[in-house]
């Protein structure tokens, strides 16, 4: 008997199809963020860091320096990736001769982007760039108590939004425009509220211009702290979950924007009470948001888990964040996206119902036997036929894909 199959039938005893698992793992795309590709610079041609507390530490060699390179990347790191996924681009990587401010973009400044992503099968996301850039020096932007400043980050967000509608309208998926602001100050505040009140009234103009949800989704992502913004961050977790309630649109929890001890994946099941759809930038925090590569660890499990136990897989968009300038850039998106993969593939292959059922009678010992019995399934049997299925490498050959690209950019100026 193969390897599969014998795995299949070591499935099959717990009441689990791993054919099942294939399928809705297949068909569950991840959006790959472009940032991992060249340390969150984008094309801007503007000099300095991000700013607004992200920030990737590191010189391996091979960043991206244009977006063709940047492409050739993304390129490479689909090919080492099954199934069909998305990326996540932002404002500041735009592809064109011309110049725009942030409030002067179009469409047409990431045309390169749109038909090369059509070419390749893959549907676009899609963010505004509230930080690198000087109106965002003060990591204020649409909480600044100067009108024009707002004025300006809000016109951003519209422009943003109606590319975003374009892309999606285009590529028959709604493209999810994720609004983040860097908005906090380093030091305790005197007034907590006119900032937040200020946000929310920035957030209601940029949002107020109608678009099909088959178009366009807006998302909203909340964060606890950065560097530089200690003391206190207007669109809190408190903030936007209320927003995101009210105003219906989705909530993006990321993995490194909460106390370090939290648990996010016990927010999923709350959060869907009260918002129809979530976004997740999967990430791993160490000590703070430090945008680590996400590991097969347990904080990524227990998110698959809670979205295939939970039944939230058709409302969640599954997005990653994390850059680590250490490593090959191109490894870490591969190796970071198949963990995102592997962890989903390991909820799916659990047996829930036996799970729910033992937990339901309150037979508590059965549930602990359970789940660490499951442990030792032969997961990794299941992955390698999958990977053989979607025709990509898996164990000591991906290792030599990944070293074969990366010594190729390495050369890389
Ligand atoms: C920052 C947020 C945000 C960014 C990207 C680049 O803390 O996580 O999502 O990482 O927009
Ligand atoms: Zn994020």
């Amino acid at each position: 008997m193969s390897d599969y199959n014998s795995a299949r039938q070591q499935f099959a005893d717990w009441g689990v199809d791993t054919e099942t698992a294939i399928e809705t793992l297949k068909t569950t795309p991840i959006s790959m963020h472009c940032w991992q590709g060249d340390d969150v610079v984008g094309f801007e041609n503007k000099s300095g860091s991000s700013g607004g507390g992200i920030q990737a530490t590191g010189n391996h060699p091979g960043r991206a320096r244009t977006p063709d390179e940047l492409r050739a990347d993304l390129e490479f790191a689909y090919s080492q990736i099954p199934g069909a996924h998305r990326l996540n681009l932002h404002a500041m990587y735009l592809d064109t001769d011309e110049s725009p401010d942030r409030d002067e973009i179009e469409l047409r400044h990431f045309a390169p982007w749109v038909g090369w992503a059509n070419e390749q099968n893959i549907a676009l996301d899609f963010n505004p760039t509230f930080f690198a850039h000087e109106k965002a020096d003060d990591n204020l932007t649409l909480a600044h108590p100067n009108q024009g400043i707002r004025d300006f980050w809000i016109e951003h967000g519209k422009r943003t939004r109606e590319i975003a509608s374009q892309i999606g309208d285009a590529q028959g998926n709604p493209c999810i425009n994720n609004i983040w602001v860097p908005d906090g100050m380093k030091d305790h505040p005197v007034d907590r509220m006119t900032p937040r009140k200020h946000l929310e009234n920035s957030l209601d103009s940029m949002l107020s211009d109608p678009f099909d949800g088959q178009h366009l989704l807006d998302a909203v992502e909340s964060k606890l702290f950065g560097i530089g913004v200690e003391a206190y961050t207007v669109g809190s977790h408190e903030f936007y979950l209320g927003y995101a309630t009210r105003k219906g649109t989705l909530l993006c929890l990321d993995m490194g924007h909460f106390h370090p001890t939290e648990n996010i994946a016990d927010k999923l099941s709350s959060v869907a009470l009260s918002v129809e759809k979530i976004l997740l930038h999967v990430s791993r925090p160490m000590r703070w948001d430090s945008d680590h590569v996400i590991l097969l660890d347990d904080s990524i499990l227990a998110m698959a888990q809670e979205l295939v136990a939970c039944d939230l897989l058709g409302r969640t968009h599954i997005g990653l964040d994390f850059f680590d300038a250490t490593i090959s850039r191109t490894a870490a998106w591969v190796i970071g996206t198949r963990n995102m993969q592997k962890a989903l593939l390991r909820a799916l292959l659990l047996p829930l119902d036996q799970l729910r059922t033992a937990e339901t009678s309150l037979d508590f010992t059965t549930r602990f036997m359970m789940t660490e019995e499951l442990k030792d399934l032969p997961f990794s049997a299941i992955w390698a036929e999958y990977c053989e299925r979607m025709d990509v490498k898996y164990g000591k050959s991906l290792l030599r894909e990944l070293d074969n690209y990366q010594s190729k950019v390495s050369k890389r100026g």
